[in-house]
């Protein structure tokens, strides 16, 4: 079995009822007179040479089907991903039968649909085509009237190895290549992903394995009708400016056999707007649009942390002049979006930062990748719990990354109720693509459904084209000759511009559009939409990656105007690893530890990148060295994207040399595929890694932070508030290494800190600090400060800086923590109270395989007491606790 460790959490869920999948043959009739007959359930499953023959349940895929049946073991353990590589090499039929009373049968139009196939396939009705499919990215619908017959019917699903289909195309790819051909060895990758329309980190990514999935993924369904069926509808706020008035259109996509007419009834009870229109329908497919004008003030839909995330009901019902009606309801928000580029004073370039409701929004989050390899195995819960860790750590912004998948509609939903903002590229990620017809005919279809699917939500704010696909051309990745040069420039502006873009702007006027991640924006598009440098800081947005400069040093950090990219890995913890392997694999010379890694050199960046700052783990029994080394790396993870987050919190209001302006950090990367070492700050199955904690503080709405400059210890307060003016004074403190003692204690004057800016609130050279603090060194001593006011509240978390490396402070000592749990008051809460009897850096609790986090971790220990509490996320006890908490701070490691 899979062990999955994602827990139902009451805590976490929402209360979100799903139907039952209908069983097959059992027709259920929707709105309009459509008859629907489920084909979700148990199908039969057969390799191509009738070698394996098992059930499968779809959704699903074959994977997933193997393994529940007993066929294969967790595909996650070990080196499975090599050994079940056959599996994807091997071509798939899925085979269901379904009956259809007669009186279903006499209708008029019967249609079946497929939301999702994954992805190159073959699909016959009773032994006759009726279809193929090469993107699981689409829907597809194919008519099956007079096919249908009342007593058994067959439906066979033939799908090809999605690695054979992109070879074939590659090669068939004559007159020049399409590169990258392979992905870099370390990935253990299948080749030539860029040539299907198929999550492209499915083929392997520098964070995960190759398990380029077959199946059908999502639902199927036969529907049956005589009039009409509605394919789908949205529902888009529009605000109209020049009456300074908000509308929502409304548009109803229809596939209509019979000429009807009818009436549309729009309501928002809420808002007391309802509006009729009448509704004549021709043949065919029709798109029907529809304002309801809103008369009422309504309340806006603000990002986390900016104000409410306001939702209303939309309520739509048809009714047909035959009787026949259809009636849907619709969460809908009032927001505005903006994407501002626009020259700033004293500097080249133009701004870029995101303009909700009007307001200037600094986004602070991270990238989002697929939850699993296994698109069937991603949960509710699963979901729930990552976009509620994002919005526990302060976070208001996630870009679905495009290597991934556009996500289900559930993860937008709770987007639009968590106010996370989603910056949606296309999936298109780190190659370059064909423009052969078929393709961008493919493409435009799945472009086209997806912007229908997903622009009703207000959490979407951004389109982007793809994933550092303008980097690549721009910066050569693939050793393309100059005069070969223009050959792709012209692919590029035709995919992503000629097709995409013009589709987005087509079907959605209300988000603004991007070719890529990084981009120059508006500059880019100036240069022929790839631009000379994308990475330009003066422009767009930026990806920026150095895993050998030390991270402590912000000043090579490029200052950029959006930081939607940058990142260091660090390993999940023992329990999550453990799941996967065995006592023999865990040490980091190991082929497990080898294997796992995907990134070219990972484990010597992170033990290098740790080595600058920390004396590295260095006991001598090989488990307790194999725990400490992963805490080390997570410790170097959490301490280098929290410098350079930072950093760009810090630069949101200035401009230095030109550069500056900062309004956006989306870390890479937020969530996991599988247990490996990777980007991200949560770990596969829920697990907070130290970074995640700490999220919680460098994404603050009102922070500190401190910095050395040229031999001054500086202060920063930064706010992302728009209009409150705080007074605050910075209260900084050295506290020695070596006792509980508080050296000095300095108090910076009030100062009035700029909304939505940072100002510098305390400086003084660092000599001068130590001078007159008496008894501190560099190394003997630390700095920590928080913002108060003047009367004495705190108004930013705790902060601190350290005065030199860790590795080289004196005083340090093992501090001997012990600790006790108790129950709280509250349901699964439990009290932790540590004991140390020397300050003690970076301490870190984990419980292993129970689920939840602590509200508080990683954190620095400079009274002999502290109390955490851990938030369970299933019944647990003191016990329970107590038996499986590790405590490890930077001392005990060596
Ligand atoms: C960027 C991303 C991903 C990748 C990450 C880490 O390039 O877009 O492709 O996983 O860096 O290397």
């Amino acid at each position: 079995m899979n062990h999955v460790v994602w827990y139902f959490t009451c805590f976490y869920l929402l209360a979100v009822t799903f139907l039952d999948s209908a069983l097959a043959s059992e027709v259920k009739s929707s709105s309009l007179g459509v008859d629907v007959i489920s084909l979700n359930g148990k199908w039969q499953l057969l390799n191509s040479n009738s070698s394996v023959s098992l059930s499968a349940e779809v959704p699903g895929c074959v994977h997933t089907a193997l393994q529940r049946q007993g066929f294969i073991s967790d595909p996650y353990y070990r080196f499975n991903d090599l050994a079940y590589r056959w599996i994807s090499l091997d071509n798939w039929t899925y085979t269901t039968s379904f009956t259809v009373p007669t009186h279903v049968r006499g209708k008029g139009k019967a249609v079946l649909v497929f939301e999702g196939v994954d992805t190159v396939s073959t699909i016959s009705l009773n032994g006759v085509t009726i279809g193929k499919t090469d993107n699981m990215f689409r829907r597809y619908d194919f008519e099956v009237t007079g096919l249908l017959k009342d007593k058994e019917n067959i439906l066979q699903v033939w799908i090809m190895s999605a690695v054979t289909y992109a070879s074939q195309r590659s090669h068939a790819h004559t007159e020049y290549r399409v590169p990258p051909d392979c992905p870099p060895p370390v990935q253990k990758g299948e080749c030539h992903g860029n040539f299907v329309r198929k999550a492209q980190s499915s083929f392997s990514w520098d964070w995960g394995p190759s398990f380029p999935t077959l199946g059908i993924w999502k639902e199927v369904r036969v529907e049956v009708f005589n009039t009409l069926r509605v394919l789908s509808y949205t529902t888009n706020p529009k605000y109209d400016s020049e009456h300074s008035s908000w509308n929502v259109e409304v548009e109803l996509f229809l596939d209509v056999y019979v000429a009807s007419k009818g009436l549309v009834h729009l309501s928002i009870p809420l808002l007391r707007s309802k509006s009729e229109f009448q509704l004549s329908l021709t043949p065919g497919q029709s798109k029907k649009s529809f304002v309801l004008q809103i008369n009422e003030s309504v309340s806006l839909w603000w990002p986390f942390g900016h104000g409410e995330q306001r939702l209303y009901y939309l309520t739509i019902d048809v009714k047909l002049e035959g009787g026949e009606t259809f009636n849907a309801d619709r969460l809908v928000a009032f927001r505005t979006v903006e994407l501002v580029q626009e020259p700033i004073p004293s500097s080249p370039g133009l701004s870029f930062y995101f303009r909700i409701n009007g307001k200037p929004i600094f986004l602070k989050g991270s990238n989002w990748i697929p939850a699993h390899a296994f698109q069937d195995e991603v949960t509710t819960d699963m979901i729930t719990i990552l976009l509620r860790s994002a919005q526990k750590a302060n976070m208001n912004a996630l870009r679905v990354w495009g290597g991934g998948v556009y996500e289900q509609d559930f993860f937008y939903s709770l987007c639009d109720m968590y106010g996370i903002m989603i910056w949606q590229d296309f999936m298109f990620a780190c190659a370059l693509y064909p423009t052969e017809k078929d393709f961008i005919q493919t493409v435009r279809e799945e472009v086209t459904q997806q912007v229908r699917r997903l622009k009703s939500h207000p959490s979407v704010v951004i389109w982007s084209g793809n994933n550092e696909n303008e980097a690549a051309i721009a910066t050569d990745w693939f050793n393309i000759s100059v005069a070969e040069r223009p050959l792709y420039v012209k692919d590029f502006v035709n995919l992503y511009v000629e097709n995409i873009r013009d589709i987005v702007l087509q079907e959605d006027s209300t988000r603004p559009f991007l070719v890529s991640s990084p981009t120059n924006g508006i500059e880019s598009e100036k240069e022929g939409w790839v631009a000379k440098n994308p990475y330009d800081p003066h422009y767009g947005d930026t990806h920026y990656y150095n895993y050998y400069n030390d991270c402590w040093d912000w000043t090579a950090f490029p200052r950029t105007r959006f930081a939607s990219e940058y990142g260091f890995q660090s390993w999940p913890s023992f329990s999550t690893l453990s799941k996967v392997s065995v006592s023999s694999d865990w040490n980091f010379s190991s082929n497990f530890s080898a294997h796992r890694q995907h990134h070219a050199d990972g484990n010597q960046q992170m033990l290098k990148q740790a080595e600058l700052h920390y004396i590295l783990p260095n006991s001598t029994d090989p488990m307790q060295r194999y725990r400490d080394t992963i805490y080390i790396t997570q410790v170097m993870q959490a301490q280098c994207v929290k410098s350079q987050t930072e950093f760009y919190r810090r630069s949101r209001s200035d401009i230095v040399k030109g550069e500056g302006h900062t309004m956006g950090t989306l870390y890479w990367q937020l969530n996991d595929i599988w247990q490996g070492p990777s980007w991200s700050s949560v770990e596969f199955g829920g697990k907070w890694k130290m970074l995640h904690y700490w999220a919680t503080d460098f994404y603050a709405p009102i922070l500190s932070v401190g910095v050395e400059d040229k031999g001054n210890l500086m202060i920063y307060a930064i706010s992302d508030s728009h209009s409150e003016q705080h007074n605050v004074k910075a209260k900084v403190k050295l506290h020695s290494w070596s006792s509980f003692n508080v050296v000095c204690s300095l108090e910076s004057n009030v100062t009035t800190i700029k909304a939505g800016g940072s100002t510098l609130v305390f400086q003084h050279p660092i000599s001068d600090l130590l001078t007159q603090c008496g008894n501190c060194t560099r190394r003997s001593c630390i700095a920590v400060f928080h913002l108060g006011s003047p009367e004495g509240q705190v108004i930013s978390p705790h902060n601190h800086i350290f005065l030199s490396s860790p590795r080289h402070v004196e005083g340090l000592q093992k501090p001997n923590i012990t600790f006790t749990v108790k129950d709280t008051e509250v349901v699964q809460n439990f009290f932790v109270t540590l004991h140390c009897s020397f300050p003690a850096v970076y301490v870190w609790l984990d419980v292993d395989d129970i689920p939840g986090h602590f509200d508080v971790n990683g954190f620095l220990m400079l009274s002999k007491k502290a109390t955490v509490i851990f938030g369970a996320w299933r019944n647990t006890t003191v016990e329970e606790i107590t038996a499986n908490l590790h405590i490890t701070s930077l001392r005990d490691v060596y």
